[in-house]
């Protein structure tokens, strides 16, 4: 699928800050693919699609998750995370893209998971530091995403964990396997 074409699709889902913070995500995915060799076509196409459901109404996202045999424990979580798994789903269906590479990109960009793939890990980086994000902490990951992507990683983990904490928020099981998988892999 042509660029044009998916940004056409996309853009429909989204407010216009989010296909903004979209547009970022594609162009800084694209960069990493670029350096860190993986395929940038389907870094451009999960970047593209990855926010795809974050809109849809919370009964359609739960109705999804239990019919599709997804994790249950998502329903017990914050609702922010519904939107990665039921996205990978729509742009299965509704999109038509049946790469599980692209779909797993998109399914996994919110909570990470262990063993992510060079391009599941991509997209978590674009999404966390494109140019239109300012939070604390955002530029000292993006310092690390031009040297060392798993370290990148692991600095965004640890401060999505730490806003969680403090926000006394509880922590999804996975995003905790995501960085330990992570940590026990450096030498
Ligand atoms: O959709 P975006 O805003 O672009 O970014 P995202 O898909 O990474 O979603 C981020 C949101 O998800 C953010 O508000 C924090 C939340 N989140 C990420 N991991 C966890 C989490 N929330 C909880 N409760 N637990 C998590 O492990
Ligand atoms: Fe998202
Ligand atoms: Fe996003
Ligand atoms: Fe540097």
């Amino acid at each position: 699928m042509e660029r044009h074409e998916a940004l056409e699709i996309v853009q429909k889902q989204l407010t216009d800050h989010r296909y903004q913070h979209t547009l970022g995500v594609m162009e800084t995915a694209i960069a990493l693919a670029k350096q860190y060799g993986a395929d940038e076509k389907k870094a451009e196409l999960a970047a593209i699609f990855h926010d795809y459901a974050k809109f849809r109404p919370k009964e359609e996202m739960k109705r999804i998750i239990l019919e599709q045999n997804m994790p249950n424990d998502l329903l017990l979580h914050n609702t922010e995370l519904w939107h990665a798994p039921v996205g990978a789903y729509l742009v299965q269906t509704e999109v038509g893209i049946n790469d599980e590479a692209i779909l797993n990109a998109i399914r996994y960009h919110t909570s990470g998971r262990s063993d992510m793939t060079l391009l599941e890990k991509i997209i978590y980086i674009a999404d966390y530091i494109e140019p239109g994000r300012i939070f604390p902490g955002v530029e000292e990951v993006r310092e690390l995403a031009k040297h060392d992507l798993d370290e990148a990683l692991i600095q965004a983990l640890k401060n999505t964990i730490q806003f969680l904490l403090k926000k006394n928020q509880p922590i999804y099981p996975t995003t905790i396997e995501t960085y330990n998988a992570l940590m026990m892999k450096k030498k």
